[in-house]
């Protein structure tokens, strides 16, 4: 891994603290934010990773059925997996609090979540859930309970678990013969396109290329048979994975035309990936630059989705409560508490919090078209958006 950029000291993003935690001045666990590419795996990845058990833990505050935009897209994606593929057995690694196997008939899914406040969640609804990280010895006593399944699901997870040969080596393990791997996961390109260099924070160890994807799975007789591209988180990639020696399921164009994009974008070179840096440089002065006119015309500015993403973003240009005044959030487990690092206060969202408000950051850039339908009222009159995304500006 050679080293392209470098985003400073960082605390653990969703680790938002309680106020007795503040009162208390609890010391926060910081690390080194730096990131690299392996011209090798042609992977981009964090340098320094935090260990599993330290970020997923029993209390991990995201919840994916808190959006629309996320619900509707798994319920799309469920009617697609019915209908094309038609699975026995499905599993699903990541369950998170089950807005995805929702769709699904009980009997027919297994969750995998190593978070227990929300492996319980699908485990109250009847879903059987092993509430425990994936690896070779959860892979073997799935197989030893179930059998071997035939589809496999996992979005917006394995970009999170450091031993990707240990991710493959487990799929490999429990997935039959003419069974079906579906990953989705955030973009690398769309990434580099969008200087989305929020997309990196101590959970997203990995944000994946094709390339990347292609390299690793290659290693396991594994083969892309499909990719789509997603709006969702930004821009995300699904890729549709079979094993290299099933004939039947044919290898769509798509997977070819993607990876042209990628190369035609030089991702297989460290240039690219030097240059996306001086991006990011130039981005922090601009958003800086904004926040620094805003607040000295008095305005009043808050934040609109307290996500990980936006924990690299104040971290990284420094931008604290004096500046940014609070966060409105419309998840429990986050709201009342503060932002890890700046310690920005988190509301419980509610519409009258924007009524003396005059310019909102988008915490949630990933969702603006959903919270602008939302907010029309504040549109209306005359309340402006900040984002950092693809350029910082004033919307
Ligand atoms: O990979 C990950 C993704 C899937 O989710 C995790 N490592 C952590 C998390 O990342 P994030 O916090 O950057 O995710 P989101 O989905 O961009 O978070 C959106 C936040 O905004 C949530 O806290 C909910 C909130 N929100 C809101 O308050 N009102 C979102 C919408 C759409 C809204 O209308």
């Amino acid at each position: 891994m050679k080293k392209f950029l470098d985003l400073g000291l960082q605390p653990l993003a969703n680790k938002y603290l309680t106020r007795k935690e503040i009162k208390n001045k609890k010391k926060e666990q910081f690390y080194h934010l730096e990131v690299g590419f392996d011209n090798k795996t042609k992977l981009v990845s964090i340098l320094n990773k935090v260990p599993s058990q330290k970020m997923f833990d029993n209390s991990y505050p995201y919840r994916s059925s808190m959006s629309k935009t996320m619900t509707e897209s798994f319920k799309k994606l469920s009617k697609k997996i019915i209908r094309v593929f038609n699975p026995k057995l499905i599993l699903e690694i990541g369950s998170n609090d089950g807005s995805l196997v929702k769709n699904f008939n009980k009997k027919k899914v297994i969750c995998v979540e190593p978070c227990k406040n929300l492996a319980i969640i699908t485990k109250n609804k009847g879903f059987k859930t092993y509430a425990e990280y994936w690896n070779i010895n959860l892979a073997k006593k799935i197989k030893s309970n179930h059998q071997k399944v035939d589809l496999i699901y996992s979005a917006n997870t394995l970009s999170h678990i450091a031993n990707l040969d240990s991710v493959f080596k487990s799929i490999n393990y429990i997935l039959s013969d003419d069974g079906i791997l579906i990953i989705e996961d955030p973009s690398l390109l769309e990434c580099l396109k969008r200087v989305a260099y929020d997309q990196f924070y101590n959970e997203h160890i990995y944000v994946f290329s094709l390339l990347g994807i292609k390299h690793i799975i290659n290693k396991y007789n594994l083969e892309l048979f499909n990719v789509e591209k997603l709006k969702t988180h930004g821009g995300s990639i699904r890729y549709f994975i079979k094993r290299a020696s099933n004939s039947k399921i044919k290898i769509h164009n798509n997977v070819k035309k993607q990876l042209k994009v990628e190369l035609k974008y030089k991702m297989d070179k460290f240039k690219t990936y030097s240059e996306f840096k001086n991006k990011v440089e130039k981005s922090k002065k601009q958003l800086k630059a904004i926040f620094g006119k805003v607040k000295n015309k008095n305005k009043k500015i808050i934040g609109y989705g307290s996500t990980a993403k936006s924990v690299t973003v104040l971290n990284y240009c420094n931008i604290k409560s004096e500046t940014l005044e609070y966060f409105v959030d419309t998840t429990p487990s986050k709201t009342k508490k503060y932002m890890p690092g700046t310690h920005i206060y988190i509301n419980k969202y509610e519409k009258k919090l924007l009524d003396d408000v005059d310019y909102i950051f988008l915490g949630a850039w990933n969702f603006k078209e959903e919270i602008f339908k939302k907010e029309k009222k504040f549109i209306r009159k005359g309340g402006k958006f900040i984002t950092h995304i693809p350029t910082p500006r004033i919307i």
